[in-house]
């Protein structure tokens, strides 16, 4: 159906040196991890007490009721059972052959560094990391955090331990962003997928690319398909695993 436009995709990438990719929750859709903005997204869904998730992903609820943030936390974005599909590890490919220069995403789970990515801007951090909220903010694995109390405490200081996740609320990491800008503004071409760009800052992040080449695979229309060279309306890891299949076999 769209047989012609993976082509154009699979020549482009083909053709790319430094490539960035920028994604969104829509890439780990296919390792069982549910997005936000879909119908079976975690915004269709209240959340305990009736509080919406955008409240319950914040800064304020981890400081006025951290007790429902790690109940929240702990049952919708934590997902080690979680694996990489076709789009994670495509990416992986397309780096270690040399097309791919970077994979920006807004996600936090994980998985593009499990698929072997190497270079990985993570826009709003990641489950697998915490820090305590002390003054010398000691640092944790996920692995290292007990099921119990839901709110953990800092083994060495007592202070509450809290995901290196950015919340609503808070500000990104300036150091990852002036990265992430600066492999966009060196791209040859941006790929962007599975990410309903409604979120900002990070959606403004293409706004930094200078090429003709911006692709945009996205399951669902997004508010930037107009400014694309090619947009495929398709689930990103089938268009992936296609480009790489057609690209290394
Ligand atoms: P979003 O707003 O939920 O949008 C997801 C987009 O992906 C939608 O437009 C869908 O149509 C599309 N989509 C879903 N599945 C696929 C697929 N297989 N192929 C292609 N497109 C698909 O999520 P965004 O990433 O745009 O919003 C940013 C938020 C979501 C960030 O703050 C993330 O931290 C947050 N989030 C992350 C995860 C994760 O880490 N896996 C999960 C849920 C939410």
């Amino acid at each position: 159906m769209y047989s012609h436009d993976i082509a154009t995709l699979t020549s482009w990438l083909d053709e790319a040196r430094s490539a960035v990719f920028f994604g969104g929750a829509g890439v780990s859709t296919a390792s069982g991890i549910p997005d936000f903005r879909s119908a079976a997204g975690l915004y269709a869904s209240q959340g305990p007490g009736g509080r919406p998730p955008e409240y319950l992903l914040s800064h304020d609820c981890l400081v006025d009721e951290p007790a429902e943030f790690f109940a929240f936390h702990r049952a919708n974005l934590v997902h080690p059972e979680a694996k990489p599909n076709p789009a994670h590890t495509g990416l992986a490919e397309l780096e270690a052959q040399g097309r791919l220069a970077a994979v920006v995403t807004q996600n936090i789970d994980g998985l593009h560094q499990l698929a072997g990515s190497r270079v990985v801007y993570e826009l709003h951090g990641s489950v697998e990391r915490y820090h305590c909220l002390g003054r010398d903010r000691h640092q944790f694995t996920l692995a290292q955090i007990p099921d119990e109390p839901v709110v953990p405490n800092c083994p060495r200081c007592g202070a509450m331990v809290r995901p290196d996740v950015v919340l609503y609320g808070e500000a990104l990491d300036a150091e990852v962003v002036d990265a992430a800008v600066a492999a966009v503004r060196r791209a040859d071409l941006l790929l962007i997928g599975g990410t309903s760009l409604n979120v900002y800052p990070a959606a403004g992040l293409l706004h930094y690319y200078r090429g003709d080449r911006l692709a945009l695979v996205n399951l669902s229309e997004t508010p930037m398909d107009y400014q694309a060279d090619l947009v495929i309306h398709a689930p990103i890891d089938e268009v992936l695993a296609e480009v790489c299949k057609r690209l290394f076999g």
